[in-house]
């Protein structure tokens, strides 16, 4: 009988999730165009501007554009920005997406030059996100240093939001409970007509490779509640692959690539 009352919970916990994934997407649907971050916080808290869910595992840093080069200044508020997870296990594998917001002028090239703590991270690979197709050539001869300069087939970035490529990076298995860098130290972008270029550089996130991670404490803070079941559902049916996958792995509970009922009643089990 006690078996069939938590059964019953269970299956009531659902339910509330699922009520509760139908709120939260239609709050995320009506705020998602008018999300901001601030430009002095290294780490942003973009809880508020999400709703009510916290997305405080998000490490956010962007960085104004300009130009170091002659008096034509870029436009207001053009910015690069780098985004991934706050904290990482030891041993897996993570994304940071780079991205160009707000340009006006036309784009047609860059050079990035990203420095990280190598006895912390290594480098895996990069993957070209967004529109459109651009050519890439990826400098890594040295640890601690990865440089990606691209150039556009032909045709310029002017959109307000431009995802440029994904970085894919592995915590080493060797280190917990520290925290590592990743700065970007030069970031170049050529504007036609003109040839300008505009710049950014000098800042960046840190990362925290965790001691350990207890499965189910979505959000990393000690204790399973509906914090954690809230964050699951945010990210209900994102699955590898997608672009906002690494925010949300740390709700994939059964490791399976997808965010679903499964890893929703895993974690409602474990709500105290
Ligand atoms: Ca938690
Ligand atoms: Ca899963």
């Amino acid at each position: 009988m006690k078996k069939v009352s938590r059964i019953w919970a269970i299956l009531c916990c659902i339910t509330m999730i699922l009520q509760m994934f139908t709120v939260v997407s239609t709050v995320y649907a009506s705020e998602s165009t008018e999300v901001t971050y601030d430009l002095t916080t290294k780490v942003a808290d973009v809880s508020t501007a999400y709703g009510d869910v916290s997305l405080a595992s998000t490490a956010v840093t962007e960085i104004t554009l300009q130009n170091s080069y002659s008096n034509d200044e870029p436009s207001d508020d053009s910015t690069v920005f780098i985004e991934g997870t706050q904290k990482v296990e030891p041993g897996e594998e993570f994304t940071l997406n780079v991205i160009l917001n707000n340009f006006t002028e036309g784009i047609y090239a860059g050079d990035i030059i990203l420095n990280y703590d190598d006895s912390l991270f290594e480098f895996k690979s990069y993957e070209p996100i967004g529109d459109p197709d651009k050519f890439f050539y990826i400098k890594h001869d040295q640890p601690g240093i990865v440089r990606i300069i691209f150039a556009t087939e032909g045709i310029a970035i002017n959109s307000g939001r431009a995802p440029l490529f994904n970085l894919n990076f592995i915590s080493k298995d060797t280190v917990a409970g520290e925290l590592g860098s990743f700065t970007i130290a030069k970031s170049d972008f050529g504007i036609m007509p003109g040839s300008l270029v505009y710049s950014a550089s000098g800042t960046g996130i840190d990362i925290l490779v965790e001691e350990s991670w207890n499965a189910g404490d979505v959000n990393n803070d000690g204790v399973i509640n509906t914090g954690d079941l809230a964050i699951c559902t945010y990210y209900y049916q994102v699955s590898e692959g997608d672009l906002n996958w690494s925010l949300a792995k740390s709700s994939d509970v059964n490791n399976d690539g997808i965010i679903n009922i499964v890893d929703l009643s895993f974690i409602a089990q474990l709500v105290v």
